[in-house]
C-alpha cells in the first residue's frame, strides 16, 4: 500500500525541527521510519506533514563520559551495538539490542522513534527504565527533561506534546562491579517481544545485594520497574531460592491478552524471565567483583 499524500520538511537543526512541528498541524516526525513509514503505508497514521529529522545532524551523538551516557535521539541502533566505548560502560544495551528486529532494521531505527514510539513490548524502553533514563525533550516553551519512568504513559502513548520533539536520552552509569542481563522470549528471532526483562545488580563482599533493577517489557500496556521484586532482593544474599522467591512476585498483577499469549502465560514468562535474568545478572556481578582492578 502507499501512504496518503503528505507535505515533506527536511530541516537541518533542531530549532528549525521544533518550528516546523509548531507551524503545521497534523505533522508527524520521521526519525529512520521503521514504524512510522509502515503505519503510513496501511495508513493507520496519515500526517499532513512529515518532518524528517535525518539531516539534523546534532541528534546523532554517543558520548560516554565517567559518570553519565548521552544518547542523542537520532542515534541509530547499529551505532549503538557497534560501539565499543558504549559496549564497556553499559554493555546491557548491547545485549538488548540483539533482539531489536534485525540487521536492516537497526540501520535505519533510531533510539529516539523507538522510545517516542512506545511499544510495551520494545526493548531501548525496557533498558532505559531499567537504568534511571532522564529523557530530554525540546519543543516551543524550552527544554525539559523527564525521568523514563514517567514518559511512557501507556499503550504507545507518551508524554511528548504534540509540538514536542525528544532530542536526547541520558543515562547514569552504574558505578563498581555489577552484573547485567537482557532476557527475551519472542516467536521468533527479530519479533517483538511476547515478554522480556531487563535486570541490574550490584554486590557487596558478601554477595548481598547492594542495588538492583529489574524492569519488564510486554506484560503489562507499558515496560513497568518490578519494584516489589527489587524490594525482596535489597539488603539479602544472592542465591537461588531469593530469585525464586523474588522472581514469583514477578507474576503477581495484570497481563494482556493478545494472539500471541494468553494473560497465563505471559505471567509465567514473566517469572521465568525475572529469574534467568536475576540468575545471570548476579553470576556477572560475581565474575566482575573476582576480576583484577
Ligand atoms: C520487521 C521489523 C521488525 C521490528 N522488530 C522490532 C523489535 O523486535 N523490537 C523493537 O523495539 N522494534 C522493532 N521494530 C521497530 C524498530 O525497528 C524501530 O526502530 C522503532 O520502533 C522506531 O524507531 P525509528 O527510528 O524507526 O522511528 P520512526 O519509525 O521514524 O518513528 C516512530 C514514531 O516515533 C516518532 N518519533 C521518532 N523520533 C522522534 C523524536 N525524536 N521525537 C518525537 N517523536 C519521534 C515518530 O513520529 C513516530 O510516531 C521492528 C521494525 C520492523 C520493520
Amino acid at each position: 500500500m502507499k501512504p496518503a499524500p503528505f507535505a515533506y520538511h527536511a530541516p537541518s537543526s533542531l530549532a528549525a525541527a521544533v518550528d516546523l512541528l509548531a507551524q503545521n498541524e497534523n505533522a508527524k516526525i520521521l526519525a529512520g521510519g521503521q514504524s512510522l513509514v509502515p503505519m503510513m503505508n496501511f495508513r493507520l497514521a496519515m500526517p499532513d506533514h512529515l518532518i524528517d529529522l535525518n539531516p539534523v545532524t546534532e541528534l546523532d551523538r554517543l558520548t560516554v563520559r565517567t559518570d553519565s551516557i548521552e544518547i542523542g535521539a537520532m542515534t541509530r541502533q547499529r551505532r549503538m551495538e557497534f560501539s565499543n566505548e558504549l559496549r564497556q560502560a553499559c554493555p546491557i544495551i548491547g545485549e538488548a539490542l540483539q533482539h531489536v528486529g534485525h540487521r536492516q532494521t537497526r540501520n535505519r531505527g533510531t533510539i529516539g522513534g523507538s522510545l517516542a514510539h512506545a511499544d510495551p513490548s520494545a526493548e531501548l524502553p525496557t533498558v532505559v527504565l531499567a537504568l534511571d533514563g532522564v529523557i530530554e525533550i525540546r519543543g516551543p516553551r524550552g527544554t525539559r527533561s523527564m525521568p523514563m519512568a514517567e514518559f511512557a504513559l501507556g499503550f504507545m502513548t507518551t508524554a511528548l506534546e504534540p509540538d514536542e520533539i525528544m532530542s536526547a536520552v541520558t543515562l547514569p552509569r552504574w558505578q563498581g562491579p555489577h552484573g547485567y542481563a537482557f532476557v527475551e522470549f519472542a516467536r521468533r528471532l527479530g519479533d517483538f517481544a511476547v515478554a522480556a526483562a531487563a535486570v541490574m545488580m550490584a554486590l557487596d563482599a558478601k554477595g548481598t545485594v547492594t542495588r538492583v533493577a529489574v524492569a519488564l517489557a510486554g506484560v503489562g500496556p507499558v515496560q513497568s520497574r518490578l519494584t516489589a521484586v527489587e524490594e525482596a532482593l535489597r539488603g539479602h544474599r544472592i542465591e537461588p531460592a531469593l530469585i525464586d522467591s523474588a522472581a514469583a512476585l514477578a507474576a503477581e498483577g495484570d497481563a494482556n491478552e493478545d494472539i500471541h499469549a494468553s494473560a497465563d502465560y505471559r505471567r509465567h514468562l514473566a517469572q521465568v524471565l525475572t529469574a534467568r535474568g536475576l540468575a545471570t545478572a548476579a553470576r556477572r556481578a560475581q565474575t566482575q567483583m573476582k576480576a583484577p582492578a
